[in-house]
C-alpha cells in the first residue's frame, strides 16, 4: 500500500505546482504570430499611406478585402488617400472605370471617347507598373465610330478579387506617361514618385479594366509584423476588470 500513497501525494503536488506555474488556470497562453514569434498589438505607425488616382474611378482590393473605394466616380479628378496595415504576399486587385457610357462607351453626353487612367503609389514603395496584370472588361466604341457607336463587354470573372484566383491568362498592363494621361493638379500635390500610370492596351477605348498584382516582399525592405491572424489571437494582457461607469455598468474595451 505505501507506494501507491506515496505516488498519489508526488501527483497532487506536482498537480498543486503545475497550477501555481499557471497561475491556477487563469493566465492566458502568450498571442504567437504564424512564425512562432509574440504579436503586439498594432500601432499607426504599422500602417502605410496608399495614394491612388483613376480617370476616373475604381475599387481596390488587397488579400481579398476591399479596403478603398474612389468617392467621386466622374469629375472633379481626385486622389483617394488611406492607411494600409500591410501584409505579405500582398495581393492587389482593382476595377479601374473610365466614365463612359455603358451603351456607347463616350463620354460627356456622347460628345467624346474620352481617355482613362490608373496609378498608385503605397508606403511601403509598392507602385503600379507594366508588371501588373491587366483585363479589359468593356470596351468601345468599337472601330472609334462615334456615329453608330457600340459598346463589347465580357463578364467580370467570378472572384476577381480572390488572392487564389488564377491571372494567368491576363496580359500585362500597358504604362502610359503622365502627358498622355494628362492628370489634373491633385495628383500633383500627393506622392506618386516612381509609380506608372497604367491601362490595358487602348486607354482612350478600354472603359472597365481590372489589374492584379502580388507583392511578396516590402519593395523598401523594411521588416513588418505580420498581423493577419489578429482576431483570432489571444492578447498578451487578458483585459482586467474594466473600470465601472458612472451608470454602474462596465466601460466597453474600446477596441
Ligand atoms: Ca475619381
Ligand atoms: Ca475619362
Amino acid at each position: 500500500m505505501e507506494l501507491p500513497v506515496r505516488f498519489l501525494i508526488f501527483a497532487f503536488l506536482g498537480l498543486i505546482s503545475s497550477l501555481a506555474l499557471s497561475g491556477f488556470g487563469w493566465a492566458q497562453p502568450p498571442a504567437k504570430s504564424p512564425q512562432g514569434g509574440k504579436v503586439r498589438k498594432p500601432q499607426m505607425s504599422d500602417t502605410i499611406k496608399a495614394n491612388i488616382y483613376a480617370d476616373n474611378n475604381f475599387v481596390l482590393y488587397i488579400n481579398g478585402e476591399l479596403v478603398a473605394v474612389d468617392s467621386i466616380s466622374f469629375i472633379p479628378h481626385n486622389v483617394i488617400s488611406v492607411d494600409l496595415l500591410p501584409s505579405y504576399p500582398m495581393t492587389i486587385a482593382v476595377m479601374a472605370k473610365d466614365n463612359a457610357d455603358p451603351k456607347t462607351g463616350m463620354e460627356y453626353a456622347n460628345t467624346n471617347i474620352g481617355d482613362a487612367g490608373f496609378i498608385l503609389k503605397f508606403g511601403d514603395g509598392t507602385v503600379t507598373s507594366g508588371k501588373w496584370k491587366a483585363k479589359k472588361i468593356s470596351w468601345g466604341p468599337l472601330d472609334r465610330d462615334t456615329k453608330n457607336p457600340r459598346v463589347e463587354s465580357v463578364p467580370v470573372p467570378v472572384n476577381w478579387m480572390a488572392v487564389d484566383f488564377d491571372d494567368s491568362s491576363w496580359g500585362a498592363a500597358k504604362e502610359y506617361s503622365n502627358e498622355e494621361v494628362g492628370p489634373k493638379q491633385t495628383f500633383f500635390d500627393f506622392d506618386f514618385e516612381g509609380a506608372k500610370f497604367i491601362w490595358s492596351d487602348d486607354i482612350a477605348l478600354d472603359n472597365i479594366v481590372l489589374f492584379r498584382h502580388v507583392v511578396r516582399t516590402p519593395p523598401d525592405g523594411k521588416e513588418r509584423p505580420d498581423f493577419t491572424n489578429l482576431t483570432n489571437l489571444v492578447p498578451d494582457n487578458p483585459p482586467r476588470n474594466p473600470p465601472r461607469n458612472q451608470e454602474g455598468g462596465r466601460k466597453p474595451r474600446n477596441d
